[in-house]
């Protein structure tokens, strides 16, 4: 079913953000899933001690602070979870697979949760029920047929820190490193330009940080649509004072008007407060221009104070002490133009000169930043520019300042953690070599996401597992992905719901029905309690508290350690006793990450007793695990012939920036809804935001139909969507906005960012024509 794009309607008026508006669409999602009834027991023990950890984002919430009834998404994928509905036993019996692809996405996921595992041979044509011997009996024929080197380990950062560990473990003692992860899509190039630039790769703030930190640039984000409970800690920052700068294409409504649902005086009053103090409308992909030319201006300043005799602006010990390559970064910074700076950016002079005096101002600086730096060729290089800016001002290892990439999913922080990656250290290898001396651990290096799409395409893949998530159409080049995902021999999905990857099975392909964080997961008659890291490295318990849909449905750790029992019975690994009790897989884990992360001593008994545990974080300490040892300033040039450069040299300066974005109403590729209620989108998805210079110079009306061409790879396979209204918005000219997955066919698989191959989905090259059948009509009259 597609929607028809006649029936969206556009809302110019500005509602705030959170407020009213957030407690009614979480009961719409309540009512949707039928689980009214159960709002009370699910949510009130949602991240509080003894209960589970929220499966929506990775944002931290405070110890014994009921935060997630205050959190409408956090409500919404709690619901989407805990529903009884579910397809009924003839529902895949009565779809072939045409028939199942021919559902929207929403309609996939809207048939509630999978209940027993299903087998898709191409004989049959569609799904049937099987038993869990069945499972893994042919699982074992499977892939022994095939051999490690043909086949992937998915990871979505959804599982907990124990299925993580059993995944890594049962591919490496298999043989097979190709483990790419939903981090490859994701927060990649952060982990990677962080720990060049500071020696980890995680962000060095703790929540307490919102507290203390005097201003808070918050850099390519979305938080009252995608971490709402970071939304709650800005209103806080910003009512006692701390200035918030946005820096993002769009004015999202969550920064101009939002009211705090914790706060009577404006839910009653209906009106919310500005939470930021400036939003600076950053060109797509300007950031690392903006912020060369802040620090430009930075030192300016400090040449000012300095002649003057004045405080400097710059943390001269700091730098002295810790860090090295300053020399190079303001030689460089010296030559840079301001014309480039100012016309890369797109930001004006003035509003970057403002911008460095707050910041030069201010005591105690943290910046955050999500996808709008990560989803670009040049995030890398973005970030350790962003970096560059922070050390200048020493506002890494003291209160109130730091670097904070905010995770995505509620465990891919974990996920990492627990070696469910492509790559790992020597020493992760050499300690799980030596935690199973009988297993022969692989060490190689594996395929990673891109890797993993490279060989699909190429038809040289014999088999995707995956651990939740959604591979096909969470990566790029969507379309492509999912047709090769049938030349797969063999496909295994462990899913809590049907998803579009799922309608795509190899010649033979299992569907594997899984408990989620919100179900009581009882082993041998024992609730069991797993584990999960957020943003901030706290790892703390999460333990389900409903009674599962069926008794066909098993757990993740006790899945694959089934898995493992199938392809690996051999080298002295007991699998089944892990799965009847998980305080195994964590001693395991303990004895692993010796040397690596030691804050994991006791863990079973710092689980039990606390509830929580938080890793040390060697740059929040100031101890630099880098090259030198130093923090180090990196000089990057400004990138002046990315994917949309090189598009506009072939297609000329009609080619714009796409930006593939969050609606308000879903989680990654599962649609809740068709509204985005902050931006005024309502009763549909296959819109895109232009200026309006951009749709003048096209010659096209707000609201017209149009067609999306992507013209960033010139290879000879067409990219395009067809049928999309176009939305007059407040976005820099050159750019434009469209949801994702709708709109990721138009995202050619090589356009990358570099060092991380992390997809550019946020710097799609596309040409907007007037769509087909408006063309056609025009013709004909
Ligand atoms: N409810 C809900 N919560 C979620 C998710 C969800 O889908 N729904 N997803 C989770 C996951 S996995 C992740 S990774 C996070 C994602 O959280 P976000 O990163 O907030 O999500 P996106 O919608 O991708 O938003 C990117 C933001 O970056 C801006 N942007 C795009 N390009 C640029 C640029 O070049 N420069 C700058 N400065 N800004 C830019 C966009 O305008 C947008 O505001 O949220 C997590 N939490
Ligand atoms: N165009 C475009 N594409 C993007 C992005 C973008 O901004 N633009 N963002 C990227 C980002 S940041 C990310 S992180 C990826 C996300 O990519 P994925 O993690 O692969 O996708 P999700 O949509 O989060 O996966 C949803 C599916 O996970 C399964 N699931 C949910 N909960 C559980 C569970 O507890 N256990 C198991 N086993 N399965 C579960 C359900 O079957 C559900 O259908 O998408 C990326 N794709
Ligand atoms: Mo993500």
């Amino acid at each position: 079913m597609t929607e028809d794009p006649n029936t969206i309607r556009i809302d110019r008026s500005n509602h705030p953000a959170g407020g009213w508006g957030a407690v009614k669409s979480t009961f719409k999602v309540f009512r949707l899933q039928e689980i009214a009834g159960k709002v009370g027991t699910g949510l009130l023990r949602t991240n509080q001690p003894g209960a589970f950890d929220c499966p929506g984002c990775a944002f931290p919430d405070k110890p014994g602070k009921a935060v997630v009834d205050t959190c409408e998404q956090g409500q919404k994928a709690v619901a989407w979870e805990m529903t009884r509905k579910a397809p009924g036993p003839d529902f895949f019996a009565g779809h072939s697979l045409e028939q199942l692809r021919a559902l929207s996405d929403y309609e996939l996921e809207s048939q509630g949760r999978l209940t027993v595992p299903l087998l898709y041979t191409t004989e049959s044509g569609h799904y049937t029920p099987i038993g869990w011997d069945q499972v893994f009996e042919i699982t074992g024929r499977e892939l022994g047929a095939l051999g490690p080197d043909q086949a992937a380990f998915y990871a979505s950062g959804r599982s907990s820190n124990e299925a993580a560990f059993l995944w890594q473990l049962v591919a490496r003692a298999w043989g097979c490193s190709n483990l790419p992860d939903s981090s490859n899509f994701c927060h990649e190039p952060s982990g990677y330009a962080l720990k060049a630039a500071i020696g980890v790769g995680k962000g060095t703030c703790q929540l307490d940080d919102f507290e203390r930190a005097d201003l808070i640039l918050v850099i390519g984000q979305n938080p009252a649509t995608n971490h709402p409970r970071m939304m709650a800690a800005l209103h806080d920052a910003a009512r006692r004072g701390a200035k918030v700068v946005a820096i993002n294409p769009l004015r999202e409504r969550g920064f101009t008007n939002f009211s705090d649902p914790k706060a009577v005086g404006e839910m009653l009053t209906g009106r919310g407060m500005a939470v930021a103090h400036r939003i600076i409308q950053v060109r797509i992909g300007g950031d690392l221009a903006l912020f060369k030319g802040v620090m430009k201006r930075l030192l300016e300043l400090d040449e000012q104070a300095r002649a003057s005799g004045a405080p400097r602006p710059i943390d001269e010990a700091f730098i002295a002490q810790h860090t090295t390559g300053f020399e190079a970064v303001a030689a460089d910074l010296a030559a840079e133009s301001w014309d480039l700076l100012v016309a890369e950016s797109g930001v004006r002079r003035e509003q970057i000169d403002e911008l460095a005096q707050l910041y030069a101002e201010a005591p105690a600086t943290m910046a955050t930043w999500c996808m709008g730096l990560t989803h670009h060729e040049h995030s890398v290089a973005t970030i350790q520019t962003l970096a560059n800016l922070l050390l200048l001002r020493g506002n890494i290892g003291r209160p109130g300042a730091g670097a904070m990439p905010v995770r995505g999913h509620s465990n891919v922080q974990g996920d990492r953690t627990m070696g469910a990656t492509s790559t790992m250290p020597a020493r992760w290898l050499d300690n799980l070599t030596g935690e199973f001396p009988q297993a022969a651990i692989t060490r190689q290096a594996g395929l990673d996401a891109a890797g993993v799409t490279e060989r699909l395409l190429r038809g040289d893949l014999g088999a995707l597992l995956s651990l939740g998530g959604n591979f096909a159409v969470a990566g790029p080049d969507s379309t492509r992905v999912l047709a090769a995902l049938s030349g797969c021999r063999f496909t295994l999905h462990i899913a809590t719901k049907l998803n579009r990857t799922h309608c795509h099975p190899g010649q033979v392909g299992l569907l594997l029905p899984t408990l989620g964080r919100t179900d009581l997961d009882l082993q041998q008659g024992r609730p069991q309690v797993v584990s999960v890291e957020d943003s901030t490295s706290t790892v703390r318990s999460s333990r389900g508290i409903q009674a599962p849909l069926a008794a066909t449905m098993m757990s993740e750790p006790a899945i694959v350690c089934g898995l493992g029992q199938a392809l690996v019975p051999a080298g002295g690994i007991d699998w089944a006793a892990m799965a009847a009790d998980y305080g195994q897989i964590r001693e395991h884990i303990e004895r692993v990450q010796r040397g690596i992360n030691d804050d994991f001593a006791d863990f079973n008994r710092k689980l039990a007793e606390r509830g929580r545990l938080t890793l040390t974080n060697s740059a929040r300490e100031r101890q630099w695990k880098t090259a030198s040892g130093k923090a180090e300033f990196n000089v990057h040039p400004v990138p002046t012939a990315g994917a949309v450069a090189r598009a506009r040299q072939r297609h000329g300066e009609a080619v714009l920036a796409l930006m593939t974005v969050r609606s308000h109403d879903q989680f990654n590729t599962t649609v809740y809804g068709p509204d985005d209620r902050y931006r005024g989108v309502f009763g549909g998805r296959r819109v895109v935001f232009l200026s309006a210079a951009d749709l003048q110079a096209r010659g096209l009306r707000d609201g017209q139909l149009v067609d999306l061409h992507g013209c960033g790879d010139e290879d000879e396979h067409e990219r395009v969507v067809r049928g999309f209204k176009a939305v007059r918005y407040d976005i820099p000219a050159g750019c434009a906005a469209a949801y994702f997955p709708e709109a990721t066919p138009l995202l050619a698989a090589s356009n990358l960012s570099l060092h991380t191959r992390t997809p550019a989905y946020k710097d799609i090259p596309v040409l907007v024509r007037a769509a087909r059948q408006e063309q056609d009509t025009a013709g004909a009259s």
